[in-house]
């Protein structure tokens, strides 16, 4: 196999197609694979965007302010809690077990969402 493959001329080229797919193609898959679950909220006009949302166990949730105004995310149970996220700032919060947690705005009571965590 190997002699026949070195007198085939186009064999590199080959090789260096197959390298080239595995590259842009096979990695990211395992990579995608690899990498944890995550979502994103917005917080926007005064509201969380979705308002409710189901993720799996393991998934982070990204908030990001996209409001002019301060906002918090801070869970009714106190188990996680953000500083005031002023414009485009960010809070991360990963929900390891499964449960329904509920959230508000500290500093605008009105604001409120929840994140079901259960197994898909
Ligand atoms: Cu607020």
């Amino acid at each position: 196999m190997t002699r026949a493959f070195a007198r085939n001329t186009t064999h590199p080229l080959r090789a260096g197609l197959a390298l080239v797919f595995c590259a842009a193609f096979v990695t990211p898959a395992i990579c995608a694979a690899a990498a944890p679950p995550a979502t994103t909220v917005d917080i926007k006009k005064f509201a969380y965007a979705p308002k409710e949302i189901t993720v799996a166990p393991g998934t982070k949730i990204t908030w990001t302010n996209r409001d002019e105004t301060p906002h918090t995310v801070t869970s009714t149970d106190k188990s996680f809690a953000s500083k005031g996220l002023d414009t485009d700032d960010k809070f991360e919060h990963t929900f390891a077990s499964e449960g329904n947690f509920s959230y508000a705005c500290t500093l605008h009571p009105f604001m409120t969402g929840i994140v079901h965590v259960r197994k898909q």
